[in-house]
């Protein structure tokens, strides 16, 4: 059985750029249902309930038919979710990304500011529902985007940063203005950990 783990800081802990109702519904109500949904798929598929999550999203060819699209759209969901909340928190907390990053980023995007640009462009160039990640992958680091739940996992890339640009992760504060969304979560970046998941990506290759 897949739970919903707690967050790490409060609701209310990334205001002004995201706001506390925003993450309280997208935790309790929006995660929650993708693990609901996931665990009653494994209820179908025994095996794949003793799977990790990242086993059964890197596994998806292997689950049976009748519960693939649900184990991708909601395990999709619940990883998503999970690796985000570990990227996101409090301002006060956001850092910087660590020299290794950096020198990572200016070598496959050309500088910190073509490394924004781009990904900015990815964001709202999204067409529906779906994530941006920066991920490493067998060609080195790469900004790309999935549609609804899919995860980077899938595609046999290791995530380092991603955006929700569902619109329940901005409406009630951004509603139509996709752009502020993604300014607003530069300055909710939790840079430690985004630096941690770029190092474990470079030593796992
Ligand atoms: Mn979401």
């Amino acid at each position: 059985m897949h739970t919903l783990l707690p967050l790490n800081y409060a609701y209310d802990a990334l205001e002004p750029h995201i706001d506390a109702r925003t993450m309280e519904l997208h935790h309790t109500k929006h995660h929650q249902a993708y693990i609901d949904k996931l665990n009653a798929a494994l209820e179908k598929y025994p095996e794949g309930a003793a799977l990790s999550i990242e086993e059964l999203l890197r596994n998806l060819k292997v689950a049976p038919e009748e519960v693939r699209t649900a184990v991708r759209n909601h395990g999709g969901g619940h990883a998503n979710h999970s690796f985000f909340w570990t990227i996101i928190g409090p301002a006060s907390t956001s850092g910087t990304p660590s020299v290794a990053l950096v020198a990572a980023l200016n070598s496959s995007f050309g500088s910190m500011e073509k490394f924004w640009e781009a990904w900015q462009s990815k964001a709202l160039g999204l067409f529906g529902s779906g994530w941006v990640w920066l991920v490493k992958g067998g060609d080195g680091l790469s900004i790309i985007t999935t549609a609804n739940q899919d995860s980077s996992i899938s595609e046999g890339k290791t995530p380092i940063l991603a955006l929700d640009v569902w619109e329940h992760a901005y409406y009630l504060s951004y509603q139509n203005r996709r752009a502020d969304y993604v300014t607003a979560f530069k300055n909710v970046i939790q840079w430690d950990e985004v630096s941690r998941r770029f190092d474990l990506s470079m030593n796992s290759r």
